[in-house]
């Protein structure tokens, strides 16, 4: 495209998304995010920069995601995908920040030629995209404003509407992937569900014959329960249509809070957010003691599961409990099926003391901790041949190298214990999201190790006992002031902020506590443990005194 054509598109298009002057825009722990009616001019630069990415890239696609996730619904955000379905490259979220802060059209057009010259990028390149959006009611108007974007360099786009964040990442790997030898699956929502349910079914009748059923008649084994809390979000109606269209013999669902169609209701009292950060059910739940619960958050990225013990007690499995069930269950796989394969667990400072003894100790099985943000867990993870990494929050995947796929692919087993093995690891990998967390991909992964083992979420959840802990929000007038060091595990800034916590934290058995920025909220975030609940939430409250008087 020439200069005079550049300009034009931008004529045409920029005056309706004119940048407010006065706010300050950043590409955070999942892109941008704030209120949705200040989001128009970022999400029209995204739709700039993300044609620029795909003509960098030769015309490989990439993906839009408006969503703003767990966040309440007068929020929305925008993400971008890169070519395999992984977050977009880092060095990238600078130039998407400074594009987001420009104030006129002259500044943008000079920001796309700098960039281009900079970064060899050909403009006259072909470039793709797909978009998707999740169910908030200011998804239209903003997938429009970004397509106003996409049009500026005569992008390629395909609108795929309603979707969760994960199946539009794995839109994007299938798109860039089909017809080559790494072909992930078919490029439609179709192709997801049915890439998911076969993988499901394959292993469950690899280990689930009527005699191995739990079921009291042998001829039809029991169906597999669980209730789900959609958080009013995306998720609801997209696993109802891939259980009932795939696998409604195998599994008794039902779903609460799925009022989709009300964006006012969404992560409203509900959803996985809700249920992690205060520690109790979601509204419509009325528990039925050691039976599995699952809670999914707004675009459906996340999930956490749940029961109620004998005693009546509510009980949280989170995403470190998702991470040391599934990563025992690999591990006992690697050893059934002979191969050798490294495994390693990726989790934040968020991840509970009691879990990271267990995969260290008990497990034996390393574990890297790295900064919030699945684009952060995702690098380390695929430096594995099997790298489970989840967060706390339930925001979490496992992933399979290439190299380690191709060893199952071509390994002869010499016994049925390691065909079975060798074959469900396959599977696995065929079953968990490759591209990122994916609330309905984890789901089915615990239902079926669940099913395996014959565990009841008690079972499960006697792996080890979580340390007490308390997450908390503490508003501040700049959270930009919080900048931290060693995996966010240690504030540099505020200034003597974080000599303070250690000598707070001393006062506790078992102590341990941090403050970050969030990257997705205007808040700072404190996170609290010690060895009772009283001592977590003591610990909790004298953090955050600290913090609320720090600035
Ligand atoms: C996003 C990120 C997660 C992160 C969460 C909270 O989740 O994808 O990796 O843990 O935000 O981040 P922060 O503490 O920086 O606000 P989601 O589900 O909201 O997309």
């Amino acid at each position: 495209m020439s200069n005079e054509e550049i300009r034009d598109q931008l004529d045409q298009y920029y005056g309706i998304h004119a940048k407010p002057q006065q706010l300050k825009f950043t590409y955070g722990t999942a892109g941008f995010r704030t209120k949705a009616n200040i989001l128009d001019s970022v999400v029209f630069v995204v739709g700039i920069l993300a044609s620029l990415r795909s003509k960098y890239l030769d015309g490989q696609t990439i993906g839009i995601m408006i969503t703003a996730s767990h966040n309440p619904p007068e929020d929305n955000g925008i993400k971008l995908c890169d070519p395999q379905g992984e977050m977009l490259e880092q060095s990238w979220e600078t130039y998407a920040t400074t594009l987001a802060n420009l104030n006129t059209k002259d500044e943008i057009f000079n920001e796309i030629i700098k960039l281009s010259t900079q970064l060899n990028i050909n403009l006259d390149s072909p470039s793709n995209v797909v978009i998707a959006r999740d169910s908030r009611d200011s998804g239209p108007i903003l997938t429009s404003s970004t397509i106003d974007g996409l049009k500026v360099l005569n992008t390629q786009y395909k609108d795929f509407g309603l979707l969760t964040t994960p199946q539009l990442h794995y839109l994007v790997k299938s798109i860039n992937t089909l017809n080559s030898t790494t072909s992930y699956g078919e490029p439609t929502e179709d192709g997801y569900y049915q890439k998911l349910s076969n993988a499901f079914k394959k292993i469950y009748n690899n280990f689930i014959t009527p005699a191995s059923s739990l079921s009291s008649s042998a001829s039809s084994p029991q169906k597999i329960k669980i209730t789900i809390d959609a958080a009013n979000g995306i998720g609801g109606p997209k696993i109802d249509l891939l259980i009932q269209k795939y696998l409604n013999d195998l599994i008794d669902y039902q779903i609460v809070n799925n009022q989709y169609q009300d964006p006012l209701a969404l992560n409203v009292g509900s959803g996985a957010d809700y249920v992690k950060t205060n520690q109790r059910l979601p509204n419509n739940i009325n528990p039925v003691p050691l039976q599995l619960y699952a809670s999914f958050d707004g675009d459906a990225d996340r999930v956490v599961f749940y029961y109620q013990d004998e005693e009546g007690l509510f009980k949280l499995l989170d995403g470190d409990k998702i991470s040391t069930l599934l990563t025992s269950f690999l591990k006992d796989l690697i050893s059934k099926s002979g191969l050798n394969a490294e495994i390693g667990v990726v989790q934040t400072a968020y991840a509970n003391g009691s879990s990271t003894n267990y995969i260290t100790d008990v497990l034996k099985v390393p574990v890297v901790c790295t900064p919030t943000g699945v684009k952060h867990l995702h690098h380390e993870a695929a430096k594995f041949d099997i790298g489970v990494y989840f967060e706390a929050n339930g925001h979490g995947t496992v992933l399979f190298s290439d190299n380690f796929i191709s060893v199952l692919k071509n390994t002869s087993p010499s016994t049925p214990q390691e065909q079975r093995a060798i074959e469900t690891l396959f599977e696995l990998s065929n079953l968990i999201n490759q591209t990122v967390g994916d609330a309905i991909s984890d789901l089915l992964t615990v239902l079926i190790v669940l099913t395996i083992k014959q565990w009841n979420p008690a079972n499960w959840d006697e792996l080890y006992t979580d340390l007490p802990n308390r997450l908390t929000k503490v508003i501040v007038p700049d959270r930009y002031v919080f900048k931290t060091t060693n995996a966010e595990r240690q504030l540099t800034s505020p200034e003597g902020l974080q000599e303070k916590i250690e000598l707070t934290v001393k006062k506790y058995q078992n102590g341990r506590s941090f403050v970050r920025a969030s990257g997705t909220e205007d808040a700072v975030r404190v996170y609290a443990e010690a060895n009772s609940r009283a001592e977590a939430d003591q610990l909790s409250h004298d953090i955050s005194e600290l913090v609320k008087n720090s600035v």
